[in-house]
């Protein structure tokens, strides 16, 4: 599928936080995407209509920006434009949980991503948050499954095992490195990931195009890790950006580890 996302180099359309920004919209275009980045009021919807995803992420929220996701989330669900939610750090805050929640009644996103604790108090279980990194007692795919069923969407939860369900279908996808957690905006930057696969390749439906982009930067992580563990995080940062450039899609089908728990 990879070289479905460079064939089509859809345009994806992200308001992001100001932490992950510039890193998003590098890894977005070492995949083969083209990324845009605005919240202005003035031209999200026209913006959000023209491309083809739209990332909403929750990672510095404003009132503004709130209102700059509605607008744009609401004209993507209208024009039929892929959404992804990444709701980062609810359940951090009273503010955010609420805030989200509020944004669910008025946005449908086609997937929510999350790590464990984000997605477990975005449908009141029990979670661990310490500020952006969280922890649910559940099992990714246990979870994943639930809160499909509760929110009605596709809903994929991260952490050392990623999982991906719509209620129905649940695949669990075992590659990645922890050191992936050690830089900044990984998370946000697999959001933004997982639009452009579906954006490529809506006709294999939302949870099987999702799972491969899971696992091709799953796999963009081992080999990053593997040329930069002498070095460092700082390394392995640009190394993971060149891997997610380098992916072809017989290494990556060859490396991946999908399965059904
Ligand atoms: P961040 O960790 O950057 O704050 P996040 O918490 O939103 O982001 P994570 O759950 O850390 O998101 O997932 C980001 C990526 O890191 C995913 O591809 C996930 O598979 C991978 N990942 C996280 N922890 C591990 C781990 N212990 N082992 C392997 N991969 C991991
Ligand atoms: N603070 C607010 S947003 C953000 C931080 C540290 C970035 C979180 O990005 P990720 O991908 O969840 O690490
Ligand atoms: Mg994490
Ligand atoms: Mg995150």
């Amino acid at each position: 599928m990879i070289d479905d996302v460079r064939k089509k180099n859809p345009l994806i359309h992200c308001i992001t936080n100001e932490v992950v920004t510039n890193f998003t919209a590098n890894g977005l275009l070492a995949v083969g995407a083209a990324p845009v980045m605005t919240g202005n009021h003035e031209e999200v919807e026209e913006m959000a209509q023209i491309a083809d995803g739209l990332l909403l992420n929750t990672g510095t929220l404003t009132p503004y920006q709130y209102e700059a996701m509605r607008l744009a989330g609401r004209a993507a669900n209208e024009s039929g434009t892929p959404v992804v939610l990444d709701p980062v750090a609810v359940g951090a805050t009273s503010y955010r949980t609420r805030v989200v929640k509020d944004l669910l009644q008025e946005v449908t996103p086609d997937v929510i991503r999350g790590n464990g604790g984000e997605i477990a108090a975005l449908i009141g279980m029990h979670s661990q948050m310490h500020g952006v990194e969280g922890q649910s007692d559940q099992a990714a795919e246990t979870l994943a499954k639930e809160a499909a069923k509760v929110l009605g969407t596709t809903v994929c939860v991260t952490g050392e095992v990623d999982a991906i369900s719509d209620g129905t279908r649940t695949y669990q996808i075992k590659n990645g490195h922890e050191w992936l957690a050690r830089v900044v905006g990984t998370g946000c930057l697999l959001g933004a990931v997982i639009l452009a696969y579906i954006a490529s390749g809506q006709e294999k439906g939302i949870v099987q195009a999702s799972a491969a982009g899971l696992a091709q930067y799953g796999v963009a992580s081992e080999e990053a890790f593997a040329r930069a563990k002498e070095d460092g995080v700082g390394t392995f940062q640009q190394r993971f950006l060149d891997a997610l450039s380098f992916m072809n899609s017989t290494d990556g089908e060859r490396k991946s580890h999908i399965v059904e728990p």
